[in-house]
């Protein structure tokens, strides 16, 4: 083989190359599989699900509500609390594993409290209204904590 083949036949490859890179990043599924960005949107697509009966107890004044992870998210995927009514969230450490035990939520001043065993349980009284996030300190895993009046 000469160095004009050589050539040839490295320019035809890298043409190749860019061609099959351009056409798999504009697939959406394939862009969602590569970007972490992506895989952010996809996960936060999945609609907001509302909570089960029972994973909410109120006793007196506090409000308990167990926390697990179910379909990469927080569940319950939406937690609706009262401003200045106590909340006690009692992690379930058999799904909430890994880095969702580092929990987020932003704006209510709760930052990466890591839930451990025999610590899994997160008291807090929400001061402000309006609608926050919950999140592992990834970002990964999610919940719309809504706070009302
Ligand atoms: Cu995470």
């Amino acid at each position: 083989m000469n160095w004009n083949n050589i050539i040839k036949y490295s320019a035809v490859t890298i043409v190749i190359v860019l061609a099959v890179t351009f056409i798999l990043t504009q697939n959406p599924t394939i862009k969602s599989l590569i970007t972490w960005n992506s895989i952010k949107e996809v996960q936060t697509s999945k609609g907001l699900e509302l909570p089960e009966k029972e994973t909410e107890k109120q006793i007196d004044n506090l409000k308990q509500i167990s926390v697990s992870i179910k379909d990469y998210n927080y569940y319950p995927n939406v937690i609706k609390l009262k401003k200045g009514v106590p909340v006690s969230m009692i992690f379930d450490l058999k799904t909430v594993t890994g880095c969702y035990k580092s929990v987020n939520i932003y704006g209510l001043g709760i930052a990466n409290k890591v839930m451990t065993q025999g610590n899994n349980v997160l008291t807090f009284t929400p001061e402000k209204t309006g609608k926050f996030t919950m999140q592992c300190a990834m970002g990964m895993g999610k919940a719309t904590i809504i706070v009302e009046a």
